[in-house]
């Protein structure tokens, strides 16, 4: 559960948020497996509501309003479903499913996928079937309206209160959690790799040691486990009580990481030099880390108006390509669709259904689909994030301000240009003697920005200010 089971040579995964099932297939034999992604969070593959918000048809929420465990959504069928994971994992992608299981379908909403019924007032799901003992009773929680609210102070009202009105499955009881796990296990029989605990904050953490130890084994071992619990550090519930359990979404990251790049409070990129543990983050090897995520992208969960996303596309690349670079957590990338309204699904047709991802003659993605991950400056930094996969940092420079520099063992050099001014520095690159080509404004074979590296390992850098990147990145597979 600490380990991703990346196939040999991979280190990062995307999530392809709202993609359809064979879309994703087709993403891993054409783009992913030969770029050298490791693996594909896909969003909740289990039977959800019909919802709208306001004049808001099919918000992209209505997949965490689970009504049943049937895999039938507007990704596709479950046969869609195993197909996407056996293609995948042919072209060593491997596939985390988000496991939604604190709570399940809020009620007023009066129909649901799969045609199935439930009853949040019971509650009752017959198609589990789960009824009105298997959810946490209103009087196991401290609020009258039975519903958290903002009690994150707390712990109690967090784990036994409803989340945003939704009814709170018990996952003490060993009947909820047998049918918890023969879905989770029914998942790994089909090769999914692992899973992120949507809500682990909402759940006790002996609860969900519990259920991690009841899974079943992979071709790697343990499926891995990403916990998504928001811990920025000021509240009662830590991070740190989930470690022990299994690995755990670190939000500090994502929110400091825009602070910084954005020179809010005081913040300069100079000060990235011990990101990570030094700024009271969680050990790297239990940390999923990340830019941005579905939420926090459009103002829900935490992070605030910091958090940096592809509309701020210059400062998008240099943050991710820092994540990339630098040796801490294990990295996800976010994949996006472009809105207008915070609670809009993905692009649909008239029905509603999810359209598929056109792709166009230059890589990019069309018909209201972003795709980060195939920007060339974001899939050349998982590759530099592949090639030094276990060196450390060293020689790092900074100008102490907003110019940073640093190598990964011998094998790659990073620079980044967030101050405003240009930068034009000899340094250290820690790589042998030669020609390589920057792999931000040009590829091997494409060459735009030629780096010289003489014999004692240093090279002349220059970034300036103007220039539509604002990082260059050299390593032992782009020499020329
Ligand atoms: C929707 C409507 C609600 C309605 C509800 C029931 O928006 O108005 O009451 O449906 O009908 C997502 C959306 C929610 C949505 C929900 C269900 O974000 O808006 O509710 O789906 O459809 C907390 C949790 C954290 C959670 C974030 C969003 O701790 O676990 O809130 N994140 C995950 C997912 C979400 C998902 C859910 C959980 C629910 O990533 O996509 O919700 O399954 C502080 C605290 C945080 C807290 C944060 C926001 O920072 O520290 O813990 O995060 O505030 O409250
Ligand atoms: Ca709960």
């Amino acid at each position: 559960q600490f380990k991703p089971g990346y196939d040999a040579g991979r280190t990062t995964m995307v999530h392809l948020f709202e993609w359809r099932w064979d879309d994703i297939a087709n993403e891993c034999e054409r783009f992913l497996g030969p770029k050298g992604y490791g693996g594909v969070q896909v969003s909740p593959i289990v039977e959800n509501i019909i919802g709208h918000a306001g004049g808001i048809q099919r918000p992209w929420w209505e997949r965490y309003q689970s009504v049943s465990f049937n895999i039938i959504t507007r990704s596709g069928d479950e046969n869609a479903f195993r197909n996407m994971v056996d293609r995948c994992n042919k072209v060593g992608v491997k596939i985390y499913v988000d496991a939604v299981f604190n709570q399940l379908a809020g009620g007023g909403w009066t129909a649901t996928l799969g045609g199935s019924s439930y009853d949040a007032g019971g509650p009752s799901y017959p198609a589990i079937p789960f009824g009105p003992s298997d959810f946490t009773a209103c009087w196991d929680c401290p609020n009258h309206s039975c519903d958290i609210g903002n009690s994150y102070n707390d712990p109690v009202a967090v784990r036994n209160c409803r989340l945003s009105g939704m009814p709170d499955l018990t996952q003490g009881s060993s009947y909820v959690r047998s049918k918890i796990l023969e879905f989770l296990n029914k998942c790994v029989s089909m090769g999914v790799a692992g899973f992120r605990i949507d809500a682990a904050k909402h759940m006790w953490p002996g609860d969900l040691q519990a259920i991690v130890n009841g899974l079943a084994d992979t071709s790697f071992g343990k499926p891995f486990v990403f916990q998504e619990v928001i811990d920025l550090g000021y509240e009662p519930i830590k991070a740190s009580e989930y470690t022990g359990i299994a690995t755990v979404t670190e939000f500090k990251y994502s929110a400091k990481i825009g602070e910084v790049f954005r020179h809010r409070n005081g913040q300069k990129l100079a000060y990235l030099k011990n990101f990570g543990e030094g700024w009271g983050m969680l050990p790297g090897t239990s940390a999923v880390v990340f830019v941005d995520n579905h939420d926090n992208q459009r103002g829900h969960g935490a992070g605030g108006p910091d958090i940096i996303t592809h509309k701020d596309s210059k400062l998008y690349k240099m943050a991710v390509g820092f994540m990339l670079a630098y040796p801490y957590g294990w990295t996800r990338i976010m994949s996006s669709f472009f809105f207008d309204n915070t609670d809009q699904g993905p692009p649909h047709d008239s029905n509603y259904n999810t359209i598929n991802v056109p792709i166009n003659s230059d890589d990019t993605c069309g018909g209201g689909w972003v795709c980060e991950h195939r920007w060339r400056q974001i899939y050349s930094m998982v590759e530099f994030r592949n090639t030094v996969f276990g060196t450390g940092m060293n020689d790092w420079w900074d100008d102490g301000n907003n110019q940073i520099a640093f190598c990964r063992g011998g094998k790659g050099f990073v620079a980044i240009n967030n101050s405003g001014h240009d930068m034009k520095q000899t340094l250290q690159t820690c790589l042998p003697a030669g020609t390589y080509c920057d792999v931000i404004s040009g590829s091997r074979n494409n060459c735009v920005k030629k780096i010289n590296v003489g014999n004692d390992g240093r090279a002349y850098i220059e970034i300036l200010s103007w220039e539509y990147d604002g990082i260059l990145a050299i390593h032992q597979g782009s020499r020329l």
